[in-house]
């Protein structure tokens, strides 16, 4: 794309890279190409920070996490159509988390798309995107970049925050604009997420339902992370003493080991809660949709949420809440003085009892020493090194691995833990490292199944180009939840759940110049984590996990149709 800026002149691509620099927008996450290679070029030279991928799942991926870590629409820049539908993958799994994200793609000649002449990568992509996004739009003329990005960032980011869809065609890119005209077109935009306010009435409802409950219970949902209310949260959890449950991404907004946390007691808090308030989570499949067999039948819903067609979603909600998690909070703290909140002693010890059972369970579990190692003994390990490296952020994928890890590892810090999140998708971790190290600059620790880093495991070459601070452990295991599955035929073919239990992924990074680990043992895998951690270099450990040791589909089992499980 020929650019054509003169003292007078400019054009679509040059105004795009304004826009996006006039809204701090400061790291492009991306895979170039026709027609977007001058945009990457342009937006590097103007002092955009972009980060090329191997795919484009994964721009989108670090797009996202870096959305949610930071409240600022991550930018995914790719191609058009088989680029773009690359993308739509993470910009859909954005939308259904609430991250916020804009995937900018670039898109092929309209009049030729809409007659379905055949151009080069020709799609439709607008509508396709559609389905998959919070919201899509297409800027047509160079004089409305400015604003079609304004839609998208707040598309993105107000309300339930989501993954928005900008096409900018060839045309566009390349269209002349007089210079000072279009620096006329050029603004910031103002307050893109807007607070809401939540109902004073809604507030002495939520806080009455409390005052009358025995045995209340505070469920934290990643939309609570999102929401950076930490300091409010705390406060109202310290005020009441009202014991709370951290959902996947919500872990260590409040410290794992804080002594309210009833993480360890989970099941015997759902089933007994007489009434729960929910802070940004939904009631979906993660929670058994709130009723049935896990739940007290008489339990009684708060629910703070930002979204007001997500309250009695899956059954009715008594007292919603409906506004921002941060203003919602702070009504509700300054409202603890005028009602009485009192948690039952005997609520408390009966958690305690629980957790203890299940922590003496647990360590029972990882106090196992066997060879090969399972997924306790090793994670008994990455604990001991999260431990005494609580500013770590993990992320986290795969099926057993997944599970375990979540169950075993305690987080500290807000937005640490980073995961297969409300879809379980498999293929968000390289992606989520390479977004989080960026966004964070800290040490990143991925502990990942060896099927899911399977996905985006080219990745490590662009971990590796930036020097990124990310160590990967591998729990290879052979396999899609286990190894050691038959070929039920009876032929050589390997079964569908079979990979390489000898495969050598610490090999693949040696590759680009990371540090590669191979490890058996506990001893091995601490020192090998270790050091990868603190070297702040691209590390890959392939640690050996018993093929025979994981269940099929980890924690999720009866998800499957009852004709499934040959174990
Ligand atoms: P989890 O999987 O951790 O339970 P979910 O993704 O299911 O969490 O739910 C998060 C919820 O939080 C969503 O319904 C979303 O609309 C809501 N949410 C996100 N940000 C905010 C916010 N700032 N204020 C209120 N609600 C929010
Ligand atoms: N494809 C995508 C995109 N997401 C998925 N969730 C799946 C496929 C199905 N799937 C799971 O739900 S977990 C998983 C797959 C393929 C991998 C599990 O194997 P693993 O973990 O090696 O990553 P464990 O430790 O062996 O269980
Ligand atoms: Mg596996």
């Amino acid at each position: 794309m020929s650019s054509v800026q003169n003292d007078n002149l400019t054009d679509g691509m040059h105004v795009m890279v304004e826009a996006l620099k006039k809204n701090g927008v400061d790291t492009i996450y991306g895979v170039v190409g026709i027609p977007i290679t001058d945009l990457a070029r342009h937006a590097q030279e103007e002092g955009i920070r972009y980060i090329g991928f191997r795919h484009e799942q994964s721009a989108g991926n670090a797009a996202a996490i870096s959305g949610y870590l930071t409240k600022k629409p991550g930018i995914c820049l790719t191609v058009s159509a088989p680029g773009f539908l690359n993308g739509l993958t993470a910009l859909a799994n954005a939308t259904v988390n609430g991250f916020p994200m804009i995937q900018i793609s670039g898109s092929s000649d309209r009049a030729i798309i809409d007659l379905q002449q055949g151009d080069y990568e020709e799609l439709d992509q607008m509508n396709i995107a559609k389905p998959f996004a919070k919201a899509a739009y297409r800027i047509n003329k160079p004089e409305d970049i400015a604003i079609g990005l304004a839609r998208a960032i707040r598309a993105a980011t107000s309300g339930r925050p989501g993954g928005v869809y900008l096409d900018v065609t060839t045309e566009l890119l390349g269209s002349v604009i007089d210079k000072v005209e279009a620096e006329k077109t050029l603004f910031k935009v103002e307050n893109p997420a807007p607070k809401s306010i939540p109902s004073s009435d809604s507030i002495i409802k939520a806080l009455n339902l409390l005052s009358s409950a025995k045995k209340p219970l505070v469920l934290l949902g990643k939309g609570a992370a999102y929401s950076q209310a930490d300091e409010l949260i705390k406060k109202f959890l310290d005020e009441t003493g009202i014991p709370f449950l951290p959902m996947s991404m919500a872990k260590g907004l409040l410290p794992d080991n804080h002594p309210q946390c009833a993480a360890a007691a989970r099941s015997f808090v759902l089933e007994n809660a007489d009434t729960v308030m929910l802070i940004g989570a939904r009631l979906n499949w993660l929670l058994g949709h709130g009723k049935g067999k896990h739940w007290n039948p008489d339990v009684r819903f708060i629910q703070l949420e930002i979204d007001p067609k997500e309250i009695d979603s899956n059954r009715p909600i008594e007292a919603p809440v409906v506004g921002d998690i941060e203003s919602s909070m702070e009504l509700l703290v300054n409202g603890l003085e005028k009602v009485s909140i009192k948690v039952d002693s005997s609520w408390i010890e009966n958690i305690e009892k629980d957790k203890e059972i299940n922590i003496d369970k647990m360590a029972a579990k990882l106090n196992t020493i066997t060879v090969p190692l399972n997924y306790y003994n090793a994670l008994k390990i990455v604990k001991e090194v999260v431990d005494s490296h609580k500013d770590i952020y993990l992320v986290n994928e795969g099926a057993n691995t997944l599970d375990d890890t979540r169950n075993v590892i305690n987080m500290y810090y807000p937005r640490r833990r980073l995961d297969c999140g409300t879809w379980g998708v498999m293929g968000v971790g390289m992606g989520f490292a390479i977004g989080a190290a960026i966004t964070s600059n800290k040490p990143i620790l991925a502990i990942e199944g060896d099927s899911a880093f399977g996905f985006s495991g080219m990745e490590i070459e662009t971990i590796c180009r930036y020097k990124l601070p990310i160590t990967i452990v591998v729990f290879n295991n052979g396999g899609i939840y286990r190894g050691d599955h038959e070929n039920l035929g009876g032929g050589t073919d390997p079964s569908p759940t079979t990979l390489m239990a000898t495969a050598r992924y610490d090999k693949l990074i040696e590759a680009f110049g990371g540090t590669p680990y191979n490890v058996e043992t506990q001893e091995e895998l601490k020192d090998a984590i270790t050091k990868g951690i603190e070297s702040l270099k691209p590390t890959l450990i392939n640690c050996k996990i018993d093929p025979k040791t994981g269940t099929e589909s980890g924690h999720i089992t009866s998800l499957n149709p009852k004709t499934a499980i040959k174990n």
